[in-house]
């Protein structure tokens, strides 16, 4: 399955992005946890140019602390410092607030010292379903932007005020091209591409051929099922038969199946399971 997706609203959001960025005094990029290197999307990053950029490493309860550790140090090398948040959490959402203000500490000053009260105006920005929408909601302590849990709830922009903070919520933009299909597969392991273009059946296989391989006993505790020696359909088939996803006659209903395994993981059912800690390909040319 070669996974592509770059549907003609993300023409559009591309462009309205390079159009708001020079509004903006820098940018707040979300990634998720448990594919963080296949979230950064250069071509999006591109566009940021010189502006700040601030990277969140959201839904970072779902992966283990020993992971978000690595994440960080592995980012770090590169110059670029994650913030590991839980986007939900209003605790989380004020240190995220506080990393921002720090890095236009002079902008502010400044801006005061001629008798102004600045406002900063911060894109969030990211591919699919990382939690942008989530993360300006717990900002500002209420739901003003909308969220779900599948790639591409936002549509348009939407400007949102908060004290000293205009927050511009927008759409999940994926890079155009993917030469790159073990990020491709990672982010729609985590819902980041539309599961309507996908096939979920394969998907799954291939989901839980990687868990089987990083994360055995994670399957092993979720599904009570031992994936060593067993090819990725065994497993399939097994947690099928377990979990009851059979039509009449017991044939496998891997459809439903497929659907159910995938919830498991993107919710967090599954055990903390992070499938990159670091670069898997050195030029990340995507
Ligand atoms: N466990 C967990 N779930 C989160 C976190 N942040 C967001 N979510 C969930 O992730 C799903 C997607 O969140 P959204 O805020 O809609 O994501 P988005 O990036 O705005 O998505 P698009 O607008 O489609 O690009 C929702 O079901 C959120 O509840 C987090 O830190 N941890
Ligand atoms: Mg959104």
């Amino acid at each position: 399955m070669d996974i592509q997706w770059f549907p003609g609203h993300m023409t559009k959001s591309m462009r309205m992005i390079e159009e708001n960025v020079k509004l903006c005094d820098g940018i707040v990029y979300v990634l998720d946890a448990r594919a963080p290197f296949a979230c950064v999307n250069k071509k999006l990053i591109k566009v940021f140019g010189e502006k700040p950029v601030v990277y969140v490493l959201n839904k970072s309860d779902l992966i283990s602390s020993g992971h978000v550790s690595e994440i960080k140090s592995n980012f770090a090398k590169e110059g670029i410092k994650v913030i590991p948040a839980n986007g939900t959490l209003k605790k989380d959402a004020s240190r995220i607030y506080d990393e921002v203000v720090s890095r236009f500490s002079e902008k502010i000053s400044k801006a005061k010292e001629k008798g102004i009260n600045k406002t900063l105006r911060i894109m969030v920005a990211g591919v699919p379903n990382t939690g942008k929408s989530t993360v300006i909601n717990s900002l500002c302590g209420e739901k003003r932007a909308v969220t779900g849990d599948k790639a591409g709830v936002t549509r348009g922009k939407q400007w949102i005020r908060l004290k000293d903070l205009e927050l511009l919520d927008t759409p999940g933009t994926m890079p155009p091209k993917f030469d790159n299909q073990c990020y491709a597969r990672h982010l729609a392991y985590i819902g980041s591409v539309n599961d309507a273009i996908l096939d979920m059946q394969t998907l799954c296989l291939d989901y839980l051929g990687e868990t089987a391989e990083k994360f055995p006993l994670e399957i092993k505790e979720k599904y009570g099922v031992d994936p060593n020696g067993v090819t990725p359909l065994e497993i399939f088939d097994l947690i099928c038969r377990k979990r009851g996803f059979l039509f009449k006659g017991n044939e496998y209903d891997y459809e439903r199946g497929a659907r159910a395994v995938l919830d498991d993981f993107r919710k967090g059912r599954a055990g903390k399971i992070c499938f990159e800690t670091q670069r898997i390909y050195e030029d990340d040319d995507r």
